[in-house]
């Protein structure tokens, strides 16, 4: 296949509400957008899911950018013939840019399944119609606060709840909503803000059934997760230290962690995603997917991948209105608790060009003809 135009766009689209965690809060997102197309004029889309600032990775949207305009997209177009499984292989001598190279990936792969008249879903080896839904829930004002917004997401019929947690809001936050819903699958992300000498006070973490506790530190932290995974009941599920399938397995043989949160934006594609999900399939390894305040176009993607038989837990796949008043891409509406998976060619949407032009904030194009 050849491409013959890549599109990067930057758009901004605010939150229904600020999006605490513990390395920030945003009311808005900065999203970029790619878009391939290829000699016959078939059209891939895809999401790059880094962030405006490198505080949660060190990817960032400038950076990305970057990267592709000088590195990636190059490499590519000096390539005869580019395929989504060829892609990594093509861009490996650029380390790190999982994010980046994770989106350009995708929008190949988007056009790829779109010419093969077949759907994400099914190309990953989805055996799934829909699944089900949790929802990740930031650092509230209160505890006032944070009741009201879990009761509404409980309302709704989220699956399972996620709160973020830092040190000094923690133990009794979780108490509160274990005490208020004591029967609703919960579990807690740190987004690595603690260190290896918190662990007594993690350990409190135990009495509230958690399904696991995320990140808890640093993510090159790998000996001190495997400790504290010693210590506590609550399983440890690696978020951030996960780049990649040998880091996965490298966590797993060093018992750092028992599950693993799958963002495929952060291990650099849905098929380094598809290889971590089989090896741990293989090995009973629980893992879900996670979440980066995606549009609709992420969104769909992400769908695909969490409908795959070792997706054993709810991931952070919730409805669009979890974020967006309005999506770019027809939103996806949660029922009885569960997402549909698009089914649709390729990753099943398209978005909304009129709304797209609307959020733009950057268009850069660049041409391989
Ligand atoms: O549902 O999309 C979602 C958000 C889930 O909490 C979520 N994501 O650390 O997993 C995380 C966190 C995050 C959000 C990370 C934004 C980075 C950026």
């Amino acid at each position: 296949m050849k491409i013959v135009e890549y599109e990067l766009r930057r758009i901004h689209l605010p939150l229904v509400r600020p999006f605490r965690t513990s390395f920030g809060s945003q009311s808005d997102r900065e999203v970029l957008i790619v878009k391939v197309t290829t000699e016959d004029a078939v059209i891939g889309w895809a999401e790059c899911v880094a962030m405006s600032s490198p505080l949660y990775s060190p990817e960032y949207i400038s950076g990305c950018l970057e990267t592709m305009r000088e590195f990636l997209i190059p490499a590519l177009n000096r390539a005869t013939d580019v395929s989504a499984r060829t892609v990594s292989e093509l861009l490996k001598p650029y380390l790190g840019a999982q994010m980046a190279k994770a989106a350009l990936e995708t929008a190949i792969l988007d056009a790829e399944l779109k010419i093969a008249g077949i759907s994400l879903a099914t190309y990953l080896g989805a055996n799934k119609s829909k699944v089900p839904c949790g929802v990740s829930v930031g650092i509230a004002p209160s505890i006032e606060a944070l009741v009201d917004e879990v009761t509404s997401y409980v309302e709704a019929g989220y699956k399972r709840i996620k709160l973020k947690i830092e040190p000094g809001w923690d133990i009794e936050p979780v108490r509160k909503i274990r005490a208020l819903f004591p029967d609703k699958p919960l579990q807690v992300d740190a987004n690595q803000a603690y260190s290896r000498s918190d662990s007594k006070h993690l350990k409190q973490l135990d009495e509230f059934n958690l399904l696991l506790i995320e990140q808890p530190l640093d993510e090159h932290d790998i000996l001190g997760h495997a400790q504290l995974a010693r210590i506590m009941t609550t399983p440890v599920c690696l978020d951030e230290s996960i780049i990649s399938l040998s880091s996965a397995q490298d966590a797993l043989e060093l018992e750092a962690t028992s599950v693993i949160n799958i963002k495929p934006g952060r291990v650099g594609g849905y098929l380094e995603s598809v290889k971590i999900h089989n090896y741990c399939l293989e090995r009973s390894i629980p893992v879900w997917c996670g979440g980066m305040l995606e549009t609709g176009i992420g969104r769909a993607a992400n769908l695909a991948l969490a409908a795959l038989p070792g997706f054993t837990l709810p991931g952070d796949t919730s409805a669009s209105s979890r974020f967006f008043k309005q999506d770019i891409t027809t939103p996806f509406e949660m029922v009885d608790g569960y997402l549909d998976v698009p089914n649709g060619v390729g990753i099943g949407v398209v978005p909304d060009m009129e709304f797209l032009n609307s959020i733009t904030r950057s268009v850069e194009i660049i041409s391989n003809k």
